[in-house]
């Protein structure tokens, strides 16, 4: 990409957004120690990841104009990417309670942190309205307001579509992996994650600079949800091969009888005698039995599986990038600095 955002450009727009937060907080006569709970949460969930989400917006603007933001422009867009890391926030901060995660970003998650337990429900609506409270004051006379609004809604939709059959074909009390399927899994990681990680940003970028059309929507929603499955694939391959003090986060897919790529690509490869110890130790709250998966995940030699297909889909997203009509409005360099950036990630 010819220009990207500063990150620091990007991280400077939140204070103030936080403080508009904050300010319809106070209209509402919030109790002071009410207020700082909530300036608490948004600054422990909001900020801090890798803001691979929130820098896209701006950046796709950036790519679409091919040429300097105005302060406006630049203003607005950062402020579209940081509504996408508040939704992403929301999220996460249920996520972790909903996969009973330990750490997330190298600290403990929001509802293990001192205090904080089962308030974090509320806080995780609190940072989902937070988005449109700030979408209403920034945007309303947008002509595409009503756009921008029904994509967040239609975005946490198919998120929480995802979620629900992502915790549901994984029970804690009954572990049958007959009930997986690389179907299933595909269903899972188009809604729980592609969606809103990558056609998400885009989108918004092309509705507010008044550039989307039905078919370039199209266009990159082909290209972003393929990205978006192979990004997915990669947090369940790190879950299990990364190292957690580079990703920040404990995997807990094992543990909680996730339907993760792993666990699909094992079962197509197992032995009897596999079979067998994946059907007693997986899904078991029990370090010891975790242990006992992951001994056949390295037998069966998962990563080396894993770095194939990884050399695959690439190959793949690559053919389809090249052959993007530029003429719809979309350059190429776009959606290759997407690819780009998480090639091989290790966090
Ligand atoms: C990632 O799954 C998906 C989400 C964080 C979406 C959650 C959706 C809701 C509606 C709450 P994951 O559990 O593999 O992510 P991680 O590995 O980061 O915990
Ligand atoms: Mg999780
Ligand atoms: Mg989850
Ligand atoms: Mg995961």
């Amino acid at each position: 990409m010819a220009q990207t955002t500063k990150r620091a450009d990007f991280e400077a727009v939140f204070p103030k957004l936080a403080e508009e937060i904050l300010g319809h907080a106070k209209k509402y006569n919030l109790p002071d120690n009410a207020l700082a709970w909530f300036e608490k949460s948004l600054y422990a969930n909001v900020p801090g990841g890798k803001l691979n989400r929130g820098l896209s917006v701006p950046d796709t603007g950036l790519a679409l104009l091919q040429k300097p933001l105005t302060d406006e422009q630049f203003e607005q867009l950062s402020v579209l990417g940081w509504l996408t890391e508040l939704l992403q926030a929301f999220f996460l901060v249920s996520d972790d309670m909903m996969d009973g995660s330990i750490t997330r970003r190298g600290q403990p998650c929001w509802y293990r942190q001192d205090g904080v337990g089962f308030v974090a429900i509320n806080d995780a609506f609190m940072l989902e309205s937070a988005i449109y409270l700030i979408l209403k004051q920034r945007f309303r006379s947008h002509p595409a307001y009503i756009d921008l609004v029904e994509l967040f809604h239609e975005t946490a939709w198919q998120t929480e579509l995802g979620q629900q059959c992502d915790l549901i074909t994984a029970p804690e009390d009954k572990v049958d992996l007959d009930n997986f399927s690389m179907e299933k899994y595909m269903f899972i990681v188009t809604y729980k994650t592609a969606y809103y990680s990558f056609y998400l940003p885009v989108a918004l970028a092309l509705i507010y600079l008044e550039r989307a059309t039905e078919e370039n929507l199209k266009q990159v929603h082909d290209i972003l949800i393929p990205l978006g499955q192979y990004f997915q694939i990669q947090d369940d391959y790190l879950d299990n091969f990364g190292d957690p003090a580079v990703i920040g986060k404990i995997g807990t897919d094992i543990q909680d009888n996730k339907c993760s790529w792993l666990i699909n690509q094992a079962i197509q490869r197992a032995t009897p005698e596999q079979r067998a110890v994946l059907d007693a130790s997986y899904g078991r709250k029990d370090a010891a039995e975790e242990a006992k998966v992951k001994a056949v995940f390295n037998e069966m030699g998962l990563e080396k599986v894993y770095q194939d297909y990884e050399e695959k889909v690439v190959g793949e997203l690559r053919e389809k990038i090249a052959a993007v009509d530029e003429s719809k409005g979309l350059k190429k360099e776009v959606l290759e600095a997407f690819l780009a950036k998480i090639y091989k990630r290790t966090k």
